[in-house]
């Protein structure tokens, strides 16, 4: 078997790193001996609290404080990604469903103790029994031995340390708890995080744990997956990404995936170049995108990744900083980088597109949160919708169809349909090319009409332009298609494709990339 290595994709020295080895490494089933929580350390208690709420007010001290920019000239707030993506404005407005919202993040770990996530995190319901959760049984028979709060890929045991920092981040701008008195807040602080460790102290992820680690989650009740790492497309291992990220959508969850720092069309990136990934680029706090950031017409939005508004350049993502080093999780970090300008060491500026992918992801949540039973496809395009365009009506090679915004999203989460092409892959060459694509109306009939723009195209697309490949009459109401249209591109070259939806007045898009050579 091939194994690929991925690298993380966040900060500043992984910018045009992406290396990809190919030394083999040892993939041990998992089960097995079990080195992993220590029966003595904080009981499965710890991490779960019964009692949830939308958090209406906020007096998370971060959310707030302008340090280390103190003083006159302090330009905007630690949080301002929370600010931007006008999320909070939305939570006097939201109950919670009757059923939890669990969101997987495919990661370095988490830092289970930390002092913002208490009582954030997963709790496998079998194993997370006081008397299973460390007596070497896989008590629920899902092959993982006392997975009480998620998965360690890399140890193969159930304990999901962080000891490298980047996967907390991400916990945290996903579910860091609300209204605490403690440090930040979550988009969504009300959803469970399951923390799956793919990815070593180095930030090195082999390819299979990744997708051990989605099929995981999608078998343990996850609704979302972030996915803030990546590689080089390289055939067979991505087409395997293909198949597990389909087979996830399938299963009704949405997989954000970061769009990569290597300033490069993120279609070469797998597995954000998955046909159902939802694929975040990085903007700025001025709006302006991130130098790094991946582009092309791969992606389907951006988000909060990066700042550096008066040259300020550690005004990065704040989020939670991972305390724990060693492979246990069991060495308190002296070391770990600090650049709040605060004293403490619990929180953390990171900036990359991996920072952008979870405000997506948050923002899912609440999109779930305000339908519960919506599918991937309703939810991508409730957030691809409610963003803000660059330039109405077009699709941005550096920004997809604009920055994310939560201004609209309770409205969009209960009426966008589903409207996807799902076939062939993205930047698929053939002469001629099976377009195929799949509609989920909600209460109104959707028209839907397939299109093309032949390249060079544009920094900025049309999506009501081009030429007309089909159309047809009126899915019904409350269905789900699966259409096909056979089609052959009039020339050689570069075609994006759009598909479009119409349903009572509204518009949807949805786009793809096929070559004919
Ligand atoms: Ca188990
Ligand atoms: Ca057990
Ligand atoms: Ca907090």
């Amino acid at each position: 078997m091939q194994i690929i290595f991925f690298v993380l994709i966040f900060a500043a020295q992984f910018i045009g790193g992406c290396n990809v080895e190919d030394k083999a490494k040892t993939i041990t089933t998992p089960g097995g001996t079990n080195p992993g929580i220590n029966p003595n350390g904080l009981p499965p208690g710890q991490y779960f609290q019964t009692s949830l709420e939308v958090p209406n007010s906020l007096n998370d001290p971060l959310l707030t404080t302008r340090a280390p920019w103190t003083g006159a000239g302090a330009p905007f707030n630690y949080l301002w990604s929370f600010e931007q993506i006008e999320v909070q404005s939305l939570f006097d407005k939201l109950s919670l469903p009757t059923q939890e919202i669990i969101v997987a993040t495919i990661d370095t770990g988490i830092d289970k103790d930390h002092e913002d996530l208490r009582g954030r995190l997963w709790l496998n319901p079998i194993e997370g029994a006081a008397d299973r959760y460390s007596n070497g049984i896989d008590d629920d028979g899902n092959g993982f031995v006392d997975d009480f709060i998620g998965w360690n890929f890399v140890a193969n045991m159930n304990n999901p340390a962080d000891d490298n920092g980047h996967g907390t981040h991400i916990a945290g701008t996903i579910g860091a708890a609300g209204n605490n008195a403690l440090g930040i807040v979550g988009i969504a602080p009300w959803v469970r995080i399951m923390p799956l460790k793919v990815c070593s102290s180095a930030g090195a992820c082999a390819s299979p744990d990744i997708r051990a680690a989605i099929n995981y989650a999608v078998a343990n009740g996850a609704k979302i997956i972030n996915i803030s790492l990546g590689g080089p497309d390289t055939g067979a291992d991505s087409l395997a990404f293909d198949a597990s990220i389909t087979n996830a959508t399938n299963a009704g969850v949405l997989v954000v995936v970061a769009a990569g720092n290597s300033a490069m069309d993120a279609k070469n990136m797998s597995p954000g170049n998955a046909t159902h990934s939802f694929v975040v680029a990085a903007h700025r706090n001025d709006g302006v995108y991130c130098s790094f950031s991946n582009y092309g017409f791969k992606l389907d939005l951006a988000a909060p990744g990066c700042a550096n508004r008066d040259g300020l350049e550690t005004s990065g993502i704040l989020s939670l900083n991972s305390q724990k080093c060693g492979a246990l999780g069991n060495i308190p970090c002296s070391t770990r980088t600090v650049n709040t300008g605060s004293s403490s060491t619990a929180y953390a500026l990171k900036q990359g597109t991996s920072m952008a992918a979870p405000h997506a992801a948050g923002l899912a949540a609440v999109a779930w949160t305000a339908s519960p039973t919506a599918t991937p496809l309703q939810i991508r395009q409730a957030l691809l919708r409610t963003s803000q365009a660059i330039e109405v009506g077009k699709k941005s090679i550096d920004y997809g169809v604009g920055r994310l915004k939560a201004t609209n999203l309770i409205t969009e989460a209960q009426t966008a349909p589903g409207i996807k092409i799902t076939s062939p892959r993205y930047g698929t060459s053939d002469t001629t090319h099976t377009l195929g694509f799949r509609i989920e109306t909600r209460s109104n009939d959707v028209h839907w009409s397939l299109r093309y723009q032949v390249a060079p195209f544009p920094d900025h697309v049309d999506l009501d332009g081009g030429v007309v490949i089909g159309s047809d009459g009126d899915v019904t109401s409350n269905t789900s298609v699966d259409l096909t249209q056979s089609w052959t591109p009039p020339t050689a070259g570069e075609y994006l494709i759009i598909l479009k939806a119409t349903a009572n007045g509204e518009t949807y898009y949805d786009t793809n990339l096929v070559t004919r050579p």
